[in-house]
């Protein structure tokens, strides 16, 4: 019993220092959410949590019913049961209480999708294309606050034989070229897909948005200037084919005087590998009769 004990308490300690160190990405016995690096996901923690009372207190109430209707109305305890078929008042409560609950959801779940959907006044924007099986990335109006600045590359896992973890890489979610992004900057991302749909994915962020061929979807973010140096993990979440899980994402904040300086060197280093182009439409126009 001890011995279980101290193991469970260096288990907990090096799960608290874990979740200190690897806030921003998945880590082992994480049971809930990844911590909140944007508003959208600090309200998308306040919304969990709220559903979380919600449910719990119709879970109680629905099984305290059930025991006393067990207890109360056994047949030893109730020999003759009532006839009793309808009784409009109670009808009219059950009916009309869990619509009230809906609505009192569903208004600050809309409002949170709406405030997920658009970002009128983005500073930037970043297009994200998702291949089989790897992301690319174009800068278009890459100069937060404007001024232009045109280029792409490509994200790729790196291979577990590569990966170092002196350097902080992390197997199956460290990528060769991270996403850049400025701190207190609104970045907003449209997303398609090349081939086949794949999905966004950044749990710290509070993104998912689907990557769909012929079809530009929207997210966007605002990582406050405290979360600086952070990388933000996310995977594929459309299973896409074989290597669906060999894509990972990986977005890194910088300041805003380091991130125009990234944008120089990103502006030579990148300026001769364009983005591939999709080769899942140009096989399938091939194959056309
Ligand atoms: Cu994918």
């Amino acid at each position: 019993m001890k011995r279980f004990i101290t193991a469970s308490l260096a288990g907990l300690g090096t799960l608290m220092a874990s979740a200190v160190a690897l806030a921003e990405q998945p880590h082992e016995w994480g049971i809930g959410l990844q911590a909140a690096r944007s508003p959208i996901k600090v309200e998308m923690e306040h919304f969990h949590t709220e559903l979380l009372w919600i449910i719990s207190a119709i879970v109680l109430l629905v099984m305290g019913l059930l025991a006393y209707v067990m207890v109360r109305f056994r047949a030893g305890r109730n020999p003759v049961p009532s006839k009793v078929t309808h009784n409009t008042l109670l009808e009219i409560c059950w009916t009309g209480i869990p619509v009230l609950i809906l609505v009192v959801i569903a208004i600050p779940s809309l409002k949170l999708l709406y405030l997920q959907d658009k970002q009128p006044d983005a500073d930037m924007t970043i297009k994200v294309t998702g291949h089989q099986w790897y992301w690319s990335y174009e800068y278009a109006d890459a100069a937060a606050g404007g001024g232009d600045a045109d280029f792409g590359f490509d994200s790729y896992l790196i291979p577990d034989n590569e990966i170092d973890p002196a350097k902080g890489q992390i197997r199956l979610l460290s990528v060769d070229n991270e996403v850049i992004i400025p701190a207190d900057t609104k970045v907003r991302f449209v997303i398609t897909g090349a081939d086949v749909i794949h999905s966004w994915a950044i749990p710290s962020l509070g993104i998912k948005m689907d990557a769909v061929p012929g079809r530009l979807n929207e997210a966007w973010t605002y990582v406050p200037a405290k979360y600086i140096g952070e990388t933000f993990y996310g995977q594929c979440s459309e299973i896409c084919g074989i290597n669906h899980g060999f894509m990972p994402i990986a977005v890194r904040a910088v300041s805003r005087e380091d991130y125009a300086k990234w944008l120089e060197q990103a502006k030579t280093k990148f300026a001769s590998a364009a983005p591939s182009e999709a080769p899942g439409i140009g096989a399938v126009a091939q194959l056309a009769p």
